[in-house]
C-alpha cells in the first residue's frame, strides 16, 4: 500500500514509517523539520542523539533494502502539498504533522497563534488535496485524548448518544481542551442561527449557526460541533461604539479587518487582550446567496356557508415576487378588521396620496387578480389619504398568524429567500414604515413596535449586504441601516472606547466547522467574530460529510517508551526522546529525572488521570486502522490508549523501578504550572482498537527497566536545567519577566 506519513521525522512518525516499511508498504515521509527548529528556539535537545532524516533513511535502506522517500516541506504550503498528494496517490495518509506540545502553545500569544494556524491550516490543506486528488484515500489522523478534558461522566469514543426533550441523536462528544484558553462571550451576547438571533444559553446542538470563511463573507449555516459554557470570574475585554458592542474573555479570538497595500480589506484573527486601545477595524456585513422561490402557496381555507358541512376554498399559488411586495406592505402598514360582523376578511393599508399609495394599489391589485378577491379603495375627505382594501377571508386567516403591532413578525421561510427576492420585501417594508435619509447610499431607519420584527428587518438588511443595528427609540424599536461594511473603533488616548471590566458569571461559546467565524450581536449590534478553538478533527468530520472522504481520528493518550522492533536494529535509527518541560511528556520525563538524580516533578496533587500507551502500541494501532479502513464518507473515532493512570501513580511506579538500579528517588509536588483539575473522575472507553485485535503492552516494571537501561546509556546528555517547568498557563507571556 502507498502510505504518506506526515510528520515522519518526529517521535512517533519516524518509528511508524520504519514499522510500515518493514511490513512491505511503500512509504513516503513529509516533514518540514520544524520540530528540530523548535529545539533550536528553546535550547532543548532529544536525550537520544538523532540523525538527520536523510541519514536515517539511508541507514534503513542499508539495513533493510527498503526505500523511504522524503519530501521536505510545510503542510501549510498548498503549492507544496497539492502536487505531492496528486502525484504520490496515497492509499492512506497518517497525519502526525502538527505542533503537539501543550506547554509550547501556552508560551505566549505568538506561540498560541502559531500552533492553531500550523495545525488547522495544515489539516485543511490536506483535506482539500485529498478531496481533489485522492478522494478514496483513508486519512488516519492523530488526535488526542486531551480534547475531551476531564468531564465528570464517562468519555465515549468520539460520539455520545443523547436524549433531549424526548428526542435522541448521536452527537460528537463534547470537547473541553485543557490547553489554549476557553474563549468566550458574556451572557448578553447572541448568535445568528438559521432560526434567527439566539442568546448563547438558548442555542441547541441542532441549531444551525451563521458562519463564514476568512476570505468570503457569504453566510454558511453549520451545526455547532461543540457548545460550551462555564463559570468565569475575571476581566472581560469590552468595546462599545456606534456599530459595535462586545464583551469577551481577554484571550478571545477576534476577527479584525485591515487594509492591504492595494487598498482592499482582508481579515485576520487577533487576541482580544492584545488589541486593547488600538483603532481596530471590524467587518459588519454579509453576503447571502439562496435559492429563489417561484411562488407562495396561500393555504386552503374551510368555511361554513350557511350549512353545517364546511366548504373549501382551495390553496392558491401566488407568484413569489408579487407576494413579497404585498407582504412587505402588510407587515409595515397593514391591519385586519377584527370581528367577522362587518367585513370578515378585510385587509387594510392606508397611504398618503402619491407614489407610495400607487405602489400599494399595484401590489393589492396583483394579489386580488391572483386569488380572485375584490380590491377597493376609500379616499378620506379630511386627510390626504387613501385606504386600500382586499376582501378575502382566506388571506386574512393566513395574515392573522403574523401577529398584530407588538407581535408582528415575518415568517422564517421568507427570510431564507434569495437576495433579489429579499430586496423586494425590504423595499416594501421600508416604503411602509421606513425613512431613507439617503436612498442611494442606503442610509435609512426602520421603525416598529415589535421587537421580533425589528430583528427580522435587521436580518434582511444584513443579508442584503447592509449593516444594521437595532436600538430602542422611545416605546419603539429602530433599525439603523447603512452601507458601512467595515467599522473602525475611534480611540482617543485619554478616553479610549475599549476597556477591561471585571465579570462574574457564565460565559458561553460554540465551535463551528471551517475557519471558526460566527456572527454575534450584543445590544442589537451585530459583527463577525471568532469562535472558540477550532479542532481540526471537526474539519475532518465536516469534510467526510460533505465530500465523502474517509477518516479515522485516533484520540491518543500520552505515549511513553523509547524502543521499537525496528529501532533496536541500529543506533542510527533512534527516534527522539524528549524530557524537557515543554516537549517531554510525564512518564518519559520521570524516567530521565530518576536517572539524573533530581526529584520527580509531579504537578500539584498528582491526581490528574490520563490514558497512556506504549510507543509500540501506537504503531500497532495505526497499522490496525490502515488495514481496516473507514468507509467512504465515514468519520470514526478510536480512543487510542491502553491503561489509565494518575500522575502520582506513575511517579510511584518509576520510584519502585529505579530502586532495582540502586537509585533512591524523591517525588516532589510542584505548584501546578497548568490550569487543570488535580483530582477528578476519569473513565474513558477504548474498545474499538481492542476489537480490531490490538494486543496491548501493559506498563510493567520490566518495561520501565528496559527504558531505564536506554536512558542510562545516554545519561551524560541529560541537561538538568531543562527539567523544571517554565511555562505557566496563567501568564500570557512566559518569556517576559513580570
Ligand atoms: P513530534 O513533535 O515529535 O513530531 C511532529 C512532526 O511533525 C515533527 O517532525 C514536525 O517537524 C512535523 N511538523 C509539524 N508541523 C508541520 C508542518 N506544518 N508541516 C510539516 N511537518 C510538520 O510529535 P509526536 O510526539 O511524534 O506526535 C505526533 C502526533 O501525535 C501529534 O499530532 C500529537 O498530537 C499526537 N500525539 C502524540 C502523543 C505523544 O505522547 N507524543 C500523544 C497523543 C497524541
Ligand atoms: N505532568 C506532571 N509533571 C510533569 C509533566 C506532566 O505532573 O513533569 C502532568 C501534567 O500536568 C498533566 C499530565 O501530567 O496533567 C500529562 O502531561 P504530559 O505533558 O505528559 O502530556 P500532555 O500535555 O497531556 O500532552 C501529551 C502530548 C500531546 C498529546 C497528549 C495526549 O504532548 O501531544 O496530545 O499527551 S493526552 O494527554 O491524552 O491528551
Amino acid at each position: 500500500m502507498r502510505i504518506l506519513i506526515l510528520g515522519g521525522d518526529g517521535y512517533l512518525g519516524w518509528p511508524t514509517a520504519l514499522h510500515l516499511s518493514q511490513r512491505g508498504h511503500d512509504i513516503a515521509i513529509v516533514d518540514n523539520l520544524a520540530r528540530r527548529a523548535w529545539d533550536d528556539e528553546l535550547g532543548t535537545e532529544s536525550l537520544t542523539p538523532i540523525r538527520t532524516l536523510r541519514e536515517r533513511i539511508a541507514a534503513w535502506h542499508e539495513l533493510s533494502g527498503r526505500v523511504i522517500t522524503p519530501f521536505i516541506g510545510d503542510l501549510c504550503d498548498y503549492a507544496f502539498l497539492e502536487p505531492l498528494v496528486r502525484d504520490f496517490q496515497p492509499a492512506a495518509v497518517v497525519h502526525y504533522g502538527e505542533q503537539r506540545s501543550a506547554p509550547y502553545s501556552m508560551i505566549d500569544r505568538q506561540h498560541a497563534l502559531f500552533t492553531q494556524v500550523n495545525n488547522i491550516t495544515g489539516t485543511l490543506n490536506l483535506l482539500y488535496a485529498l478531496a481533489d486528488h485522492a478522494p478514496d484515500c483513508h486519512l488516519v489522523k492523530l488526535g488526542t485524548m486531551g480534547e475531551y478534558g476531564t468531564p465528570n461522566i464517562d468519555i465515549e469514543e468520539g460520539f455520545i448518544t443523547i436524549t433531549h426533550k424526548g428526542r435522541t441523536d448521536t452527537l460528537p462528544y463534547p470537547k473541553q481542551p485543557g490547553s489554549f484558553y476557553h474563549l468566550c462571550y458574556d451572557d448578553q451576547t447572541e448568535v445568528l442561527t438559521r432560526k434567527g438571533w439566539k442568546l448563547f444559553k438558548d442555542v441547541a446542538p441542532e441549531d444551525e449557526i451563521a458562519t463564514r470563511q476568512l476570505g468570503s463573507a457569504r453566510i454558511i449555516y453549520a451545526k455547532p460541533t461543540a457548545l460550551m459554557s462555564y463559570y468565569y470570574e475575571g476581566p472581560m475585554y469590552c468595546v462599545e461604539q456606534r456599530r459595535i458592542d462586545l464583551c469577551v474573555t481577554p484571550n478571545h479570538r477576534m476577527l479584525t479587518s485591515y487594509k492591504k497595500r492595494d487598498g482592499s480589506e482582508a481579515m485576520r484573527f487577533e487576541v482580544a487582550g492584545e488589541i486593547l486601545h488600538k483603532c481596530n477595524r471590524y467587518h459588519l456585513t454579509c453576503d447571502w446567496e439562496e435559492e429563489e422561490a417561484s411562488s407562495f402557496i396561500l393555504p386552503a381555507y374551510h368555511y361554513l356557508n350557511g350549512g353545517y358541512i364546511p366548504e373549501l376554498r382551495p390553496a392558491v399559488e401566488i407568484p413569489m415576487d408579487d407576494w413579497l411586495c404585498f407582504l412587505g406592505w402588510y407587515i409595515a402598514e397593514g391591519t385586519l378588521d377584527r370581528t367577522g360582523k362587518k367585513a370578515p376578511g378585510r385587509i387594510n393599508v392606508n397611504q398618503n396620496i402619491g407614489p407610495s399609495s400607487d405602489r400599494v394599489a399595484a401590489a393589492f391589485r396583483r394579489i386580488a387578480d391572483t386569488i380572485e378577491c375584490s380590491y377597493g379603495t376609500y379616499q378620506f375627505r379630511d386627510r390626504r389619504q387613501i385606504a386600500h382594501y382586499l376582501y378575502s377571508t382566506q388571506l386574512a386567516v393566513y395574515l392573522r398568524q403574523l401577529g398584530t403591532s407588538l407581535k408582528k413578525h415575518i415568517p422564517r421561510e421568507f427570510l431564507a429567500l434569495s437576495r433579489r427576492q429579499l430586496r423586494i420585501l425590504f423595499d416594501a417594508l421600508m416604503d411602509g414604515d421606513g425613512t431613507w435619509m439617503d436612498r442611494e447610499q442606503q442610509y435609512g431607519r426602520y421603525y416598529t413596535s415589535s421587537r421580533q420584527l425589528a430583528d427580522d428587518v435587521q436580518e434582511i438588511a444584513l443579508k442584503l449586504g447592509l449593516s444594521a443595528n437595532v436600538s430602542k427609540f422611545g416605546e419603539e424599536y429602530r433599525v439603523n441601516i447603512t452601507r458601512t461594511t467595515v467599522f473602525q473603533v475611534n480611540q482617543q488616548p485619554e478616553d479610549p472606547n475599549d476597556w477591561l471590566e471585571d465579570y462574574t458569571g457564565e460565559v458561553y461559546c460554540c465551535e463551528v466547522p471551517g475557519d471558526g467565524i460566527i456572527m454575534v450581536r450584543r445590544n442589537g449590534k451585530p459583527i463577525w467574530c471568532g469562535n472558540s478553538k477550532v479542532h481540526d478533527s471537526h474539519n475532518i468530520h465536516f469534510c467526510c460529510r460533505i465530500w465523502g472522504l474517509r477518516a479515522t481520528d485516533l484520540n491518543q493518550g500520552v505515549v511513553y517508551g523509547i524502543d521499537t522492533t525496528e529501532i533496536t536494529r541500529d543506533e542510527r535509527l533512534r527516534t527522539r526522546f524528549d524530557y524537557d518541560a515543554v516537549f517531554g511528556t510525564a512518564l518519559n520525563r520521570f524516567l530521565v529525572q530518576a536517572i539524573a538524580g533530581v526529584p520527580l516533578t509531579v504537578y500539584g496533587k498528582g491526581g490528574q488521570t490520563r490514558g497512556f500507551l506504549d510507543i509500540r502500541d501506537t504503531l500497532a494501532c495505526v497499522e490496525l486502522a490502515i488495514l481496516n479502513p473507514a468507509a467512504r464518507g465515514e468519520y470514526r473515532v478510536f480512543n487510542q490508549f491502553t491503561e489509565q493512570f494518575n500522575v502520582a501513580e506513575l511517579a510511584e511506579a518509576v520510584r519502585v523501578a529505579a530502586q532495582d538500579f540502586g537509585l533512591a528517588v524523591q517525588i516532589d509536588h510542584l505548584p501546578n504550572p497548568r490550569v487543570e483539575q488535580e483530582q477528578h473522575y476519569y473513565n474513558a472507553a477504548n474498545t474499538q482498537l481492542l476489537d480490531l485485535g490490538l494486543q496491548p503492552h501493559y506498563l510493567s516494571e520490566t518495561l520501565l527497566e528496559s527504558i531505564i537501561r536506554v536512558v542510562v546509556r545516554y545519561r551524560s546528555r541529560i541537561r538538568p536545567e531543562l527539567i523544571l517547568p517554565a511555562v505557566d498557563w496563567r501568564r500570557t507571556n512566559n518569556f517576559r519577566e513580570t
